[in-house]
């Protein structure tokens, strides 16, 4: 289906325990409220929904390291990120909270539906259980090393480091994240959601049907399903969260990953009346912006919850992002590794879309990406002030002193192949951008309109009206040339700011102050046109767009980073080279070297292969192929966890067999002192095929 009649835009909503940082917002917050602004401009039916997760762990552990209340968390940090994203532009239609009544009535029924038509299976288990905080352990809770990269702090649910997903029985020595005690097993009993039973719709529905995903989430969700999928506990042993709708179950609540997504039904109902035909009628397209973390949650495990509930539609792409990393380091809220948001407004105030473009350039779209803050100042300075700013703004100062501050006419007798060719350009980049937005290519898309820009920079070099305007004491026919030149660079800014305004909304208001014109203008069928503004005109005096960043604000921000961090639990002791002597190889010719043919591959999938515990099957896209590629890492790496990334591969190996399965040539990757193994790739992710020499 692609005619569809409404849209129904989601983004993940964050855990209520802290501030958001600018990783959020390139993960999820920003590329959605790009895709809504521009669909609202197309004047599409759609509903933008969000809210605060207060539920699960992260809450309740927050209230314990604060001592206060988990109620007196989520009011606190549910306000402070309502507040960053209003500053920041986010639009939601509504922001809403998984600790109002109507969610708890909401996720109760949809759990209790579930529980009626027979779909849940009661186990009783043993779970771990910490005797001296009286609690029992899931998820977050429980702490230990992680069985897959050895990371010593990884949790019940999952380890950040390599990113598995575990249980709390894979840890290795558990320990409690409360009271640091050795937990004991103790029985308990909790309803489980049989993930198994909908492989075969999964298979239909997401492998099978939705093959034009980005390659990060169909490869993730691939090798989910290729693992195998199994039941999973939807209720917990807790006093805070949804109460478990069923009798006899005090101290139970709904597993927060079952509460949460039903939080975007409970946002609508609470959004409009109408909140049943954006979640029921076919003809809604769904789609879920999240960061890669939650991709199963998404694809996976709400879908499967939808579909055994029936009369839901099913999310028509869930297009998530890679993670944003800052200054070279992974964030880290615990570490207070992280640019906070509400910290971002009060240092640079007015300065909001500076910040959008930064991260929508530099958006993780494919795989990770860094933040610095010196290319926030290279990109602010070098393309939205001397590209974007500097285009419009001598425009505005020209028309001002070269035709008396009118759109001047269009004299069609003096017309050239640059003014017809920059014409033409208008509607070409409205379609460019057009096409890249509905593919989720926010990047590409901003690329796009900074380029309009930089091709009406060149025109007016180009042309030269100044120059021009010394020759019309002799010549004044030439006035013709000079309004032309004007004309065109006044239409291109109207064309600007409706190119621009689902990125940098702030400037296409600004813009529009400028130009006298209403916000009607910034309807998206406007792009593309040449005559938005009437000939005649009188247009506002120029006001600068954006300011220069200078070195000492971003010396001072690198500072505040660097101060406000703590440690890594590693800094400090002196790091011993546990590389041996160098052992060299004989030397080699040229021509050896120039035998290899080196090519850089983005991994599609990766899975374990059967009876072979040090190896993984890769799928690799080598551009203008698709390889399989077999390679000793399994101990290293979990499959789920390398989908996307970018490797070189030695491309023209000649095929090996292993354990049956064809594997057409070799990966790269660094071993350190310890036989730890770390990828070699682009520090820019390139296109996959790119050589290697
Ligand atoms: N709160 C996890 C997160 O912030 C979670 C998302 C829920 S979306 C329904 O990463
Ligand atoms: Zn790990």
């Amino acid at each position: 289906m692609t005619d569809f009649k409404r849209y129904l835009v989601t983004a993940a909503l964050p855990y209520a325990n802290g501030p958001v940082h600018i990783g959020h917002l390139a993960g999820c917050y920003l590329p959605a409220d790009i895709y809504v602004r521009y669909q609202r401009a197309r004047k599409r039916d759609i509903k933008f929904i969000g809210g605060s997760d207060e539920h699960g762990v992260p809450i309740t552990i927050r209230a314990l390291k604060e001592g206060i209340t988990p109620q007196q968390v989520v009011d606190k940090y549910h306000a402070l990120i309502k507040e960053s994203f209003e500053q920041m532009g986010i639009s939601f239609d509504i922001y809403s909270r998984t600790s109002n009544q109507v969610h708890h009535e909401t996720a109760a029924a949809f759990f209790k539906k579930l529980y009626d038509d027979g779909l849940f299976e009661e186990k009783e288990t043993e779970q771990y259980y910490d005797e001296k905080a009286n609690l029992f352990l899931a998820d977050r809770y429980i702490i230990g090393t992680c069985p897959v990269c050895g990371n010593e702090n990884a949790y019940g649910d999952q380890c950040e480091r390599c990113g598995s997903s575990l249980s709390p029985e894979q840890l290795i020595n558990p320990r409690s994240a409360l009271s640091d005690a050795v937990p004991v097993k103790r029985k308990t009993r909790h309803w489980y959601f049989p993930l198994q039973d909908y492989e075969p719709w999964l298979n239909e529905w997401l492998i099978e049907g939705h093959k034009e995903w980005k390659n990060n989430v169909y490869g993730q969700c691939k090798s989910w399903l290729d693992s195998g999928l199994q039941s999973r506990a939807m209720t917990r042993d807790s006093n805070w969260g949804v109460k478990v709708p069923l009798p006899n179950t005090e101290g139970k609540v709904l597993y927060v990953w079952f509460d949460a997504p039903i939080g975007y039904i409970s946002a609508t109902k609470e959004l409009t009346p109408q909140w049943a035909d954006y979640w029921c009628k076919e003809d809604t397209k769904l789609v879920h912006f999240i960061g890669k973390d939650n991709i199963v949650f998404h694809c996976i495990i709400f879908p499967s919850m939808l579909k055994a509930h029936g009369g839901y539609v099913f999310p028509d792409n869930v297009p998530a992002n890679e993670f944003l990393n800052i200054e070279g380091e992974k964030v880290s809220t615990s570490r207070n590794w992280a640019v906070w948001v509400h910290e971002y407004v009060k240092d640079f105030p007015e300065q909001q879309d500076v910040l959008r473009y930064v991260l929508c350039a530099n958006a993780p779209e494919t795989k990770d990406n860094d933040f610095t803050w010196k290319d926030f100042q290279d990109r602010n300075n070098s393309e939205l002030v001397s590209i974007f700013g500097n285009f419009v703004n001598r425009a505005m100062v020209l028309m001002h002193k070269l035709c008396g501050g009118k759109v001047p006419p269009l004299h069609l007798d003096v017309m050239d192949k640059a003014d017809e060719d920059l014409i033409a350009e208008f509607e070409a980049t409205k379609t460019r951008v057009e096409n890249l937005l509905e593919q989720f290519k926010f990047r590409e898309a901003l690329f796009e309109v900074i380029d309009l820009a930089r091709k009406g920079n060149k025109y007016m070099q180009d042309k030269e009206p100044w120059i021009v305007a010394k020759q019309l004491a002799t010549d004044p026919g030439k006035q013709k040339v000079i309004d032309n030149c004007l004309h065109i660079c006044l239409q291109l800014t109207a064309n600007l700011a409706i190119l621009v305004n689902p990125f940098l909304p702030f400037t296409a208001k600004k813009l529009l102050h400028q130009l006298k014109v209403v916000d009607k203008i910034l309807d998206w069928e406007n792009a593309g046109k040449a005559k938005l503004l009437s000939v005649g005109y009188t247009l506002r005096a120029p006001e600068l767009l954006f300011r220069k960043i200078e070195d000492e604000e971003i010396k001072a921000q690198v500072e505040k980073l660097r101060a406000g961090s703590k440690k890594p639990e590693s800094a400090g002791q002196p790091v011993e080279n546990k590389i041996q002597a160098a052992t060299l190889k004989p030397v080699i010719q040229y021509d050896d070297f120039a035998k290899l043919d080196l090519k850089v591959g983005t991994i599609l999938s990766a899975e374990k292969v059967a009876k072979a515990d040090k190896l993984l099957k890769l799928e690799i896209d080598l551009g203008t192929e698709k390889r399989t590629i077999v390679s000793g890492i399994a101990l290293h790496f979990a499959p789920e966890a390398i989908v996307g990334k970018q490797v070189v591969v030695v491309a023209n190996l000649a095929p090996r067999k292993m354990k049956g399965i064809e594997s057409n040539g070799m990966i790269l990757m660094a071993e350190d002192g310890e036989g730890k193994l770390h990828f070699v790739k682009p520090e820019d992710s390139v296109d996959p095929g790119s050589g290697v020499s």
